[in-house]
């Protein structure tokens, strides 16, 4: 995981569990030896300030978020702010993902995505949130979220997530989605393309007086038509004045012994399921941000900002109409 080693490797490598060459102290299966196909880490540049006259949340100095039991049902003016920092988001993400093309490096796609934040007097959430030192999550291919933009030139054939959120007026607006890299195999395709589906069934489920569960298990339920698995250690979560409410979690599979809570208009929260080709489960990399799947296989994301509104949802990302491209059901 070194990019930043400057030791060569040697003639010959080290067995799997033998240490590594480059001298990390860590075996060489979890350092330098790189597996076929795998996303391996890059350099990550330095951290890059927001400008002063940007308002800042309140872990933007110290990484620690403050916790409080902020109201679920938000107010209509807190909610117009939401509508804002969302549409903000919703911008920034679609013309970061203009960038995405082979040889594009990830930190150059965080360092448009933190200007294009500035420009619109955004403070990018991610930045110093839990110490995270980035303005955008940048997952690509097994990498399920989380990934740190680096020096890594995106492959013809990779999938990219971007998952931007946007600080503005004391609200958080909170969207990603999974692009494509150049000319990408059909298998990853179709995964792109149901994983969308399985938010925008999510989405579908957001109704006031229902149980939230009723979520994840409609997201699960196309997951399993399709084959494919959901990951379970990400949830969506509460939003507002926190990037993370502390006590509202949106699972994206059906649970009947958690999220008893009942939907109620004005609530907000996020719906991003990570789908796979293969196992649900998870790993991380040593640098312990990223999560990456167990066996290695690809995986996708999409995410939205919703409201809930007196007859069903709104989707505060989602612009004008707010129509996925891939849902038939929708068009
Ligand atoms: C302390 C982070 C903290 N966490 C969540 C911090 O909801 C999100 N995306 O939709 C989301 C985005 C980011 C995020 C960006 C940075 N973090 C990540 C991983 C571990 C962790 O522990
Ligand atoms: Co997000
Ligand atoms: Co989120």
């Amino acid at each position: 995981m070194d990019g930043m080693s400057t030791v060569a490797p040697p003639q010959t490598l080290p067995q799997a569990n033998d240490a590594c060459w480059c001298g990390s102290g860590r075996k060489y299966k979890r350092c330098h030896r790189p597996l076929e196909g795998r996303v391996v880490q890059g350099e990550i540049s330095p951290y890059r300030p927001v400008p002063a006259h940007i308002e800042r949340p309140p872990y933007a100095d110290t990484g620690k978020a403050v916790r409080w039991n902020e109201p679920l049902v938000k107010s209509p003016e807190i909610i117009e702010r939401m509508r804002h920092a969302s549409t903000m988001a919703l911008e920034v993400l679609t013309l970061a993902g203009t960038m995405v093309a082979p040889g594009v490096t990830t930190d150059e796609i965080d360092v448009y995505v933190h200007d294009l934040c500035i420009e619109r007097n955004c403070y990018p959430s991610p930045l110093n949130y839990g110490g995270y030192r980035k303005s955008v999550c940048t997952s690509v291919n097994e990498v399920i979220c989380h990934g740190i933009p680096d020096s890594r030139p995106l492959q013809d054939g990779d999938i990219v997530n971007l998952d931007v959120t946007t600080y503005i007026g004391g609200v958080h607006g909170d969207t990603n989605a999974t692009f494509f890299v150049g000319d990408v195999d059909p298998a990853s395709r179709r995964l792109v393309e149901v994983t969308d589906e399985c938010m925008w069934k999510g989405i579908e489920a957001v109704r006031p007086d229902r149980p939230i569960s009723d979520i994840g298990k409609a997201i699960e339920d196309h997951a399993k038509k399709h084959h494919l698995g959901v990951v379970k250690a990400f949830v969506g979560h509460g939003i507002g004045e926190q990037f993370h409410h502390p006590n509202l979690q949106i699972l994206h599979y059906y649970d009947s012994r958690g999220n008893t809570v009942i939907m109620r208009p004005g609530m907000t929260f996020t719906i991003e399921p990570m789908i796979t080709l293969g196992t649900w489960q998870h790993k991380m990399w040593d640098d312990d941000w990223t999560a990456v799947t167990a066996d290695g296989k690809r995986t996708a994301q999409f995410e939205h900002t919703i409201l809930v509104t007196d007859d069903g949802y709104d989707v505060l990302t989602g612009g004008e109409g707010a129509v996925s491209p891939f849902a038939p059901w929708k068009r």
